[in-house]
């Protein structure tokens, strides 16, 4: 169905974020699109190693591929480009029913230089680094010499250009500009050039957006002063590749974060200074309005930090795109919130088989051999992907929710009159989660649940009309209740119906859920299941 709808809408719409009240979504051949993606490995952008990227992105159910496109790669030496790779790329992913997101490793990737091409990293003349305070050279390249954008600038202009020869059915749906920008080991560029410019006056657009009295960055943001004069230049920077590259071809463009720590982040410097963290969302969206949003790279474990990244990259200005996330077993289940924050997209990074594994920050070594290290993010992709195109639209319209089985998912399973180990409120109703990684005994049971190696669970719910609502998930029982502040009345689930949406987006009945099934809570196992549950009062 994508690839006869693909071809029907061939030159067509541009892919596209669109944006109304507060909420985002993605559309591709004029289609709400919800990137069910995985991100390859950093080398794997090479021909020789398609072959062993679109097995593994098989069996993750991906829809959509994110593939690294280097610098280094298509402008060797300078002026003289090469786009054999993105060719193969492209076609390649055409043959095997995938979309692309190209991310421009240049000027930063993970905040270095190392995807630049030797005439550029090693000439540090023409394209100068970061200079510390103590006058100490850093390993990053500074964003404030022209040279350095200019050249950057051109080669990202070249592909675009050749992207739009090639790709008139947008096989490529999106651009990642740079990767993890920012700095370590210093906040800002002490060098002459930049010191001259961090003494004058912050630029009026940042005051006024900020809400504050114009002055020099340090009159301005204190302490911040050096972070936030980095983040602009930076941002600045990026923002204007991203311009020149739209304006040949009109792709929506991003750029990505490496995360600080959303309760602790210590210093500036410590994590990548000036690179798009939660402080500066807003100086990137003022200072590069061709990026649509910036997006978390999360490598946090614990429910509580990744649900406050989910809050501080949603926003009514932001469309949350999860652009990378650990491919451990553990990360599979922040799927859910991540829906339930409205993602227009997931990726866990590190799907392919090219021999290389990011443990600890991401899971082990993935093979063919090993479909159940795969497993846990690909059955999330087979609940959704069904109703893909549905979600996007409903998260688009409304609110929506989701969460994930708690880290320690034990404590929730244990005591049945005890209190839900989450709780949502939408109008007047009020749904919890309580015993997650139920497996053998699921109605009446009040056995402690015998749970499994890690939390893989995770609940999405969206508001079908009014006390109507769409619920699915794994490995959890769902409770509903009257919200709090509602007025007390009688009520009752009316009817739970097991179904899934046709080609054309309408529901199809299978069966009701009622007795067992209904009375115990609505328990959701280890396998696809899709819930629309009617509640009422009398
Ligand atoms: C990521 C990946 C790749 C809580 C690491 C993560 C990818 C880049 N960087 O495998 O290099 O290209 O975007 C940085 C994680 C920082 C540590 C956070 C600890």
């Amino acid at each position: 169905r994508t690839a006869t709808k693909s071809v029907q809408a061939q030159v067509t719409a541009l892919p596209e974020i669109i944006s109304q009240d507060g909420r985002h979504m993605l559309r591709v051949d004029g289609e709400p699109f919800l990137m069910l993606a995985g991100q390859v490995n950093n080398s794997s952008n090479y021909a020789s190693q398609l072959p062993e990227v679109w097995p593994a992105m098989d069996v993750l159910n991906a829809n959509t591929v994110m593939m690294p496109v280097a610098w280094e790669q298509v402008e060797p030496v300078e002026g003289e480009f090469d786009f054999s790779f993105v060719d193969e790329l492209v076609s390649q992913a055409r043959e095997n029913d995938k979309r692309l997101v190209l991310l421009w490793f240049a000027t930063w990737k993970n905040t270095a230089p190392k995807y630049a091409p030797s005439w550029v990293k090693l000439d540090n003349e023409r394209f100068p680094r970061i200079i510390h305070e103590d006058g100490e050279l850093s390993y990053a390249l500074s964003p404030m010499h022209r040279s350095t954008l200019e050249a950057d600038k051109k080669a990202f202009i070249e592909l675009m250009s050749h992207l739009k020869e090639i790709d008139p059915q947008h096989t490529v749906i999106m651009v990642q500009v740079q990767n993890e920008s920012g700095v370590y080991g210093t906040d800002r560029d002490y060098g002459p050039e930049a010191q001259e410019v961090f003494e004058g006056q912050v630029p009026e657009a940042l005051t006024s957006m900020r809400g504050l009295e114009s002055g020099t960055w340090q009159e301005v943001f204190g302490d911040d002063a050096a972070e936030m004069f980095h983040a602009w230049h930076m941002a600045s920077f990026i923002g204007e590749i991203a311009a020149a590259g739209r304006e040949v071809y009109d792709l929506p463009m991003y750029t990505n974060a490496a995360l600080r720590d959303p309760f602790y982040p210590g210093p500036a410097g410590g994590y990548a200074s000036g690179g798009p963290t939660d402080n500066v969302i807003d100086i990137y969206l003022e200072a590069a309005p061709a990026l649509e949003f910036v997006s978390p790279d999360i490598y946090m474990r614990q429910n509580e930090k990744v649900e406050a990244v989910l809050d501080l990259y949603a926003t009514p200005d932001n469309a949350l795109f999860i652009s990378e996330i650990g491919n451990d077993d553990d990360y599979a289940r922040f799927f859910f919130p991540s829906m339930g924050s409205g993602a227009i997209g997931f990726a866990p990074f590190g799907m392919d088989y090219t021999g290389y594994a990011n443990y600890p920050l991401g899971g082990r070594l993935l093979s063919p051999e090993t479909p159940e290290r795969i497993e846990p993010f690909a059955r999330n992709y087979r609940l959704v992907a069904p109703m893909a195109e549905k979600w996007a639209q409903l998260a688009f319209e409304g609110p929506v929710w989701g969460v994930a089985e708690p880290d320690d998912s034990a404590d929730q399973a244990i005591d049945l009159s005890g209190p839900w180990s989450m709780d949502v409120h939408f109008d007047q109703w009020q749904f919890g989660m309580r015993e997650w990684n139920m497996r053998d005994e699921i109605a009446q049971s009040v056995d402690v649940p015998e749970g499994n190696d890690y939390p893989n669970g995770g609940v999405i719910v969206a508001p079908l009309g009014e006390n109507e609502f769409l619920i699915t998930g794994y490995d959890a029982r769902v409770f509903f209740g009257r919200d709090d502040d509602a007025p007390e009345v009688n009520w009752l689930i009316d009817t739970v119906e097991e179904g899934h949406y046709d080609e054309d987006g309408n529901w199809v009945m299978e069966r009701i859920w009622n007795g067992d099934q209904t009375d115990y809570g609505l328990n959701f196992i280890d396998r696809p299941l899709l819930l629309r549950v009617r509640l009422a009062t009398y």
